[in-house]
């Protein structure tokens, strides 16, 4: 037995020593000449035994994000150049890929903050990337998706589904700020990006105002003959009502790994409410702490209310209102509050199970908690 190991062992380090010689050395530079690839330097990179994403945890505060945008109002109105006035999060772990400076949130998914103020409109448009919104803050702006003008709020969830014409406009008096979430990198990757511009800048209003929100408020009902819609049919879903919804959770336990959480769904299929990213608010009561867990799907938060941390392998991220961060693909993770916390969150888990590739685990040592071996420091706190 012991005989058989130590063959092994003597043949591994041949082939490792091999694969050194100038031979080996030669024909991979030779290939490459000819747009061929070695598969013998792709593996370690390629098929790792479970996924190590090129995402990295990050965390943009609030402080940074509130000052670059009223820098950039300083210099761009929300028309001039890419139609929206709005700034990305770059993941750093995947900036080095893309020379020319694009780069995603995580592998799959874009977020953004966006500003809009009082009297700006930024034109409307349509692509096949499907996004949505959360409503950080102000109110009096409105956005019109395929002719319906929905007015949003603090704390409101809107979709814009793929391929529908839709712009921005403003009648408040205060500044508006959103997150925009968006699947830009996985329809970039798979080649299907389509964009086109309205002709004729904001598209006008052609239903009344807040048509799908009169027609779906119920919350538990859809009108009938509403069942064959293909794109989910609600535009907005109120803040009062999620918070009405996680109080209703209140009166139970909370979920030892997610707190009192819930999923905004497409009330017509009872899907998640954009078909390529899941979205959820998750309520995080004072020194409650979430048991660590790592799946295969990659997240974006957004602290709406309250403050916390974060533990993500190791390393802890307090966040407080209006701060950011990401969690990638099968990294650990935990949440605990220091205050009542509302953290709203995007993800793409609706990506990974389109392709079977969900899997999740559970922390079984120390209790469930992972030590915490470090701190993010964020930028401007
Ligand atoms: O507001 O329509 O951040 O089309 C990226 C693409 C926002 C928008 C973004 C968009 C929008």
């Amino acid at each position: 037995m012991k005989k058989d190991v130590e063959k092994m062992a003597e043949q591994k380090a041949e082939v490792q020593e091999f694969m050194k010689s100038d031979t080996v050395k030669d024909f991979t530079k030779d290939i490459q000449e000819y747009n061929l690839g070695p598969l013998w330097e792709a593996i370690p990179e390629i098929m790792n035994k479970s996924p190590k994403p090129h995402a990295e945890a990050y965390l943009w505060s609030a402080e940074l994000l509130q000052k670059k945008l009223m820098e950039a109002a300083e210099i761009f109105t929300p028309d001039r150049g890419g139609e929206r006035r709005a700034i990305y999060f770059q993941n750093p772990g995947l900036t080095y890929r893309q020379p020319w400076g694009w780069a995603s949130t995580t592998q799959t998914l874009y977020a953004a903050v966006q500003l809009l103020l009082p009297g700006e409109e930024a034109p409307s448009h349509r692509h096949s990337q499907s996004a949505l919104r959360f409503i950080s803050e102000g109110e009096g702006a409105y956005t019109i998706v395929q002719g319906e003008r929905v007015y949003m709020q603090e704390g409101d969830f809107l979709i814009t589904p793929k391929n529908l014409w839709h712009g921005h406009g403003h009648t408040g008096d205060k500044p508006m700020i959103w997150m925009d979430a968006l699947d830009i990198p996985t329809i970039y990757s798979i080649g299907g990006t389509f964009f086109e511009p309205y002709a004729d800048g904001l598209q006008q209003p052609n239903v009344p105002d807040n048509f799908s929100e009169l027609r779906y408020g119920g919350g538990m009902v859809r009108p009938v003959g509403d069942d064959k819609y293909t794109v989910a049919p609600l535009a907005n879903y109120k803040w009062t009502r999620t918070k009405d919804a996680i109080n209703g959770l209140m009166n139970f336990d909370p979920d030892p790994d997610h707190g009192y959480a819930i999923e905004y769904f497409n009330p017509s299929t009872g899907e998640s409410a954009n078909p390529t990213m899941g979205s959820r608010m998750q309520f995080i009561p004072k020194d409650f702490h979430t048991k660590a867990l790592r799946h295969t799907h990659s997240t974006i938060y957004h602290a709406h209310q309250g403050s916390g941390y974060t533990i993500i392998n190791g390393i802890r991220f307090d966040w407080k209102k209006g701060d950011y961060f990401v969690v990638p693909n099968w990294a650990w993770y935990e949440h605990v509050g220091s205050e009542d916390s509302y953290l709203f969150s995007v993800n793409d888990l609706p990506i990974m199970d389109r392709f079977d590739l969900e899997q999740e685990e559970k922390l079984e040592s120390n209790n469930g908690f992972q030590k915490v071996t470090g701190e993010f420091q964020a930028a401007f706190r």
